[in-house]
């Protein structure tokens, strides 16, 4: 149901969005794949030629002239989008609010919130013109749930859970598809990024329990992605068996 449909991936040079991106080509979907990673969008664009059309944008989704630059510079046979996956993002910090890092905070909600923003801007255009189109907004659990030192992080993804619906209800009747996949812990780079390369405490994060794999958030995004037209997964929450919330984890 994917094949060649074109599917705008971010965040895809690790964790959710690699494996989305790899779980996508194995369907034939033609893939645009971006991060900054350079190196790793090289690698993975090498790897999944062998199955599928991939194109790659190297861009921080901070810099908005680079965002639509980049998304406008779309070669003709890339530049008709048919799935949009907000997916970069990441956490910096785990600190009481008092304690709060100010860069920290503006780096989350400058990427986990403005740069969504503005990618969906430059592409949402092109999905109300082509009457046709599916969003998925990677949102979280801290997005529907605020925990102990969560705070920027959580609020970031708050935000992510309003605009979710908020496209939703703006885009309502124009043919495109609006939901959420708002995952529990899963084990990624995420971690390594919220402490800042510190990979004991990281792993810690992970360790007691079976988390979620990035394959396991892909797996669900194509599932929504491959529903009957009329069907629209519209918001999912998934954790893995241990997780009850945010805080309450079944660790041996
Ligand atoms: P990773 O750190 O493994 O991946 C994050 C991705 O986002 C990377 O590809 C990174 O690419 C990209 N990214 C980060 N900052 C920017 C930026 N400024 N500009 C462009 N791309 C950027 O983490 P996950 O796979 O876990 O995270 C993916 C999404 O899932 C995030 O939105 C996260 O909040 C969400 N999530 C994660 C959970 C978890 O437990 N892991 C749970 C719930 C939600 P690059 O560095 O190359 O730019
Ligand atoms: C990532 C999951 O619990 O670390 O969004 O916030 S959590």
């Amino acid at each position: 149901m994917i094949t060649n449909k074109t599917v705008f991936i971010t965040g895809a040079t690790s964790g959710i969005g690699e494996a989305t991106a790899r779980l996508f080509a194995s369907e034939n979907a033609k893939l645009i794949i971006c991060g900054r990673r350079q190196d790793r969008l090289d690698s993975l664009k090498k790897e999944l030629s062998e199955t599928t059309e991939v194109h790659t944008l190297t861009f921080d989704v901070r810099n908005k002239e680079e965002v639509f630059s980049k998304i406008a510079s779309l070669p003709s046979a890339f530049s008709k989008i048919d799935i949009l996956i907000n997916n970069a993002g990441n956490a910096h910090g785990l600190d009481p609010i008092q304690k709060g890092n100010i860069e920290d905070w503006d780096a989350m909600l400058d990427i986990n919130v403005k740069g969504l923003l503005y990618v969906s801007k430059a592409i949402i255009p092109k999905l109300v013109a082509q009457k046709n189109g599916h969003i998925i907004n990677i949102g979280s659990t801290a997005g529907k749930e605020v925990y102990p030192n969560g705070n920027v992080y959580c609020a970031s993804k708050h935000a992510v859970d309003a605009i979710n619906e908020g496209m939703r209800l703006d885009l309502n009747g124009k043919g495109i598809k609006v939901g959420a996949i708002n995952p529990g812990l899963v084990e990624t780079e995420f971690s390594e990024v919220r402490f800042k390369g510190d990979s004991q405490r990281a792993s810690k994060v992970y360790q007691g329990y079976t988390p979620l794999y990035p394959e396991d958030i892909a797996d669900i995004i194509l599932f929504a992605v491959t529903r009957p037209p009329h069907v629209n997964i519209a918001d999912l929450t998934v954790m893995c068996l241990a997780q009850a919330s945010s805080t309450i984890v079944d660790k041996k």
